[in-house]
């Protein structure tokens, strides 16, 4: 790449008709696209994480942000990354799993009690085994999953606290197949839509309700057409920072280096956000008028197990990865 630059900066000084101000691109352009606003901890840390990466690369690796669905929204952004279009993604386990469907592993209704449990699995031998499927697909996924959060029921109608409840309820869940089963097996009416649809379809009532984790609900300014929030805890939901397989495997060893310590350390700093923001976050909602309830699990668990939930998507897992879940949760069915 030295000869690279020897040779760049001619060409510049020419295209110029002057002296260049910038005496040289990076070696690597690289974009990165997600589907959160800018205040999301995920932007700010990934905004962090870009600035070390070019530092400690001397210039050499320049990530470019695009938050915000600014490229597309989440089914745009898989394809894009699958073809190079850009090179990183931050796809939820649920959206990831249109391609890679044992990665909606995670997302079992009501299978894990709490954070020690979350990354025991996903930083142990579930995580691993999601990441040998995701790398099957030509891409390549950082070892260190980011946090999305338990997912909780918002509505305009009424709060949830019992899964019948849940009746008939016209809820948006993300583009995925096990939220729709899931809420299905509920009994809930559910609809499929991306992320940048979800605010307009609560605002015009395409749908009454939809379910995400506190702090979306809160950056994604979700309470201003939103009344009732239901802790139903019922999903936890991270994201795999995945890049394209090809630029991945095309950079050299150092730069590999580089930004893989760059992207996982960030990860676990953004961790350590949203567990801080998780405990100030309802108060804040509550003062912007949301009303929440606590519901126990109970019910819905029950449901789910009569729907032949657990069941169903036990044999469309696999046993082998179905075990390694219930060695961080337990007996799930
Ligand atoms: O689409 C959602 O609900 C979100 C933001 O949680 C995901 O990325 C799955």
């Amino acid at each position: 790449s030295a000869l690279r630059r020897l040779c760049a900066v001619p060409a510049l000084a020419l295209a110029g008709g002057g002296f260049p101000l910038i005496a040289r691109a990076a070696d690597y352009t690289l974009k990165y696209g997600n589907n959160l606003p800018v205040t999301h901890p995920l932007n700010i840390r990934a905004q962090e994480a870009a600035e070390r990466i070019l530092k400690e690369s001397n210039g050499r690796v320049d990530i470019k942000i695009f938050p915000n669905n600014q490229l597309g929204g989440d089914t745009d952004m898989l394809a894009q990354v699958r073809s190079g279009g850009i090179d990183f993604f931050t796809p939820s386990a649920l959206v990831i799993a249109t391609l890679v469907p044992v990665a909606a592993i995670n997302a079992v209704g009501f299978a894990f009690k709490d954070y020690n449990q979350v990354w025991g699995a996903m930083d142990g031998a579930l995580g691993a085994h999601v990441r040998a499927a995701i790398a099957q697909r030509k891409l390549y996924a950082f070892e260190k999953m980011w946090d999305n959060g338990f997912r909780q029921t918002t509505s305009s109608k009424a709060p949830v606290a019992t899964a019948s409840d849940m009746n008939g309820l016209k809820i948006r869940v993300p583009v995925s197949s096990l939220p729709i089963s899931m809420f299905k097996g509920l009994g809930a009416a559910p609809a499929s839509l991306q992320f940048s649809e979800v605010y307009s379809s609560l605002q015009t009532k395409v749908v009454d309700a939809q379910e995400n984790p506190l702090p979306i609900i809160q950056v994604a300014k979700l309470y201003e057409v939103q009344k009732y929030c239901s802790l139903t805890n019922h999903i936890w939901d991270g994201y795999w920072f995945i890049a394209n397989g090809r630029m991945w495997e095309g950079l050299p060893e150092d730069l590999k280096t580089i930004v893989a310590r760059g992207i996982n350390e960030a990860g676990l700093a953004q961790r350590e956000d949203i567990k801080k923001l998780n405990a100030s976050v309802q108060s804040d909602l509550e003062a912007k008028g949301l009303q929440f309830n606590q519901p126990s699990a109970d019910s819905f668990r029950e449901q789910l197990r009569t729907a032949g939930f657990y069941k169903e998507w036990q044999s469309r897992f696999g046993n082998e990865a179905w075990s390694l879940l219930e060695q961080s949760v337990g007996k799930l069915a």
